[in-house]
């Protein structure tokens, strides 16, 4: 073993019981963590794997929280965590609007900390495919994200960070989001037009994203964080209604942007090493997802054992499944 192997990994995720994270709370270099199941920073959307996990994310240094407008962060000096919840009834603005109202305050806390380089964001709005004065509410959400990171200078076409969009049944719309002070090799994937590339057909602004994340590491690690991946080929939704197809379709795109990603560093990465975060629109297609990631990776498959599997709804209204994973 080299030395470099037993210094402290500058950037760690850890998958574990969520049951456990109340106390590694306590870790100083615990930055945040996701939550998947009943608990504190849990996603609201129904867990259908068979056990409550968390991604906790730490860094290396001693860490000071603080907030940022709506933003309650967490930074060591290199890495930031940050999470945001707003309650939309209470606002009375659009959603546009309140989007766009919270990505500054996103931005006002990398301002503040000094992690000016948004790396991954995790969204999710409750009643995503649901219209709003005549347009739906992702389209609404595109918008308010695109105008923010315009206002805020931040790059919102190439050099977009990676992220997620899920839709939830209710609660607050609600973000969480990892900077650091070093900017991300922005992945794309070459099977798909960027997402901030979308013709005006999916709405007036187009999403604000990059396929994945490549992030360096000292000496020659990456980790690699993986936008929410689904069944979409160019442009276009592909196997309207066929879970099975979409399930397969999203397993290439995942292989063909971890390939990119690849490419672009000397680490070897591979889909079947990764933790992965399967939503599935409807519940009853848990166990179908499932046995096509055990076909397709093994079994035995890190990705597949520590899966986890969520209810809800994909951004785009006839998507019925998405896949995000991270990995090093
Ligand atoms: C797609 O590829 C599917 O709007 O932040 C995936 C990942 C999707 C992120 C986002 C949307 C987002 O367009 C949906």
């Amino acid at each position: 073993m080299t030395t470099s192997l037993l210094a402290p990994a500058p950037l760690q995720v850890r998958r574990m019981a969520l049951a456990a994270w109340p106390q590694s709370l306590l870790a100083t270099t615990l930055l945040g963590g996701l939550g998947y199941g009943d608990g504190p920073d849990a996603v609201r959307a129904p867990v259908l794997s068979a056990a409550p996990m968390v991604d906790a994310w730490s860094g290396v240094g001693t860490v000071r929280e603080g907030r940022s407008g709506r933003v309650r962060w967490r930074h060591d000096g290199r890495w930031l965590w940050g999470a945001l919840e707003i309650d939309e009834a209470a606002e009375g603005i659009g959603l546009q609007a309140l989007v766009r109202q919270a990505y500054a305050d996103i931005f006002a806390a990398l301002q503040a900390t000094g992690c000016r380089h948004l790396l991954r964001l995790w969204n999710y709005v409750p009643r995503i495919n649901e219209a709003q004065d005549g347009l739906e509410r992702y389209r609404h959400f595109n918008a308010g994200r695109q105008l923010a990171f315009l206002d805020a200078g931040q790059a919102a076409f190439e050099g977009a960070p990676a992220a997620s969009c899920l839709g939830v049944q209710g609660g607050p719309l609600c973000v969480r989001f990892l900077a650091g002070t070093q900017a991300a090799v922005p992945v794309e994937n070459p099977r798909q037009v960027p997402a901030y590339h979308y013709p005006s057909a999916y709405g007036p602004r187009s999403p604000t994203f990059s396929r994945a994340a490549l992030v360096p590491l000292p000496p020659g690690r990456v980790a690699l964080l993986v936008s929410g991946t689904a069944s979409i080929a160019g442009h276009l939704s592909l196997h309207a209604g066929d879970v099975e197809a979409q399930t397969l379709e999203t397993l290439l795109n995942l292989q063909t942007v971890i390939a990119a990603a690849e490419a672009r560093c000397s680490a070897r990465l591979a889909l079947r090493d990764f933790d992965c975060v399967i939503y599935v629109r409807h519940a009853e297609h848990a166990a179908t997802v499932q046995r096509l990631l055990q076909d397709r990776l093994g079994a035995d498959a890190h990705a597949v054992r520590s899966a986890v599997m969520l209810q809800a709804d994909v951004c785009r209204a006839d998507l019925l499944v998405e896949i995000e994973a991270h990995g090093s």
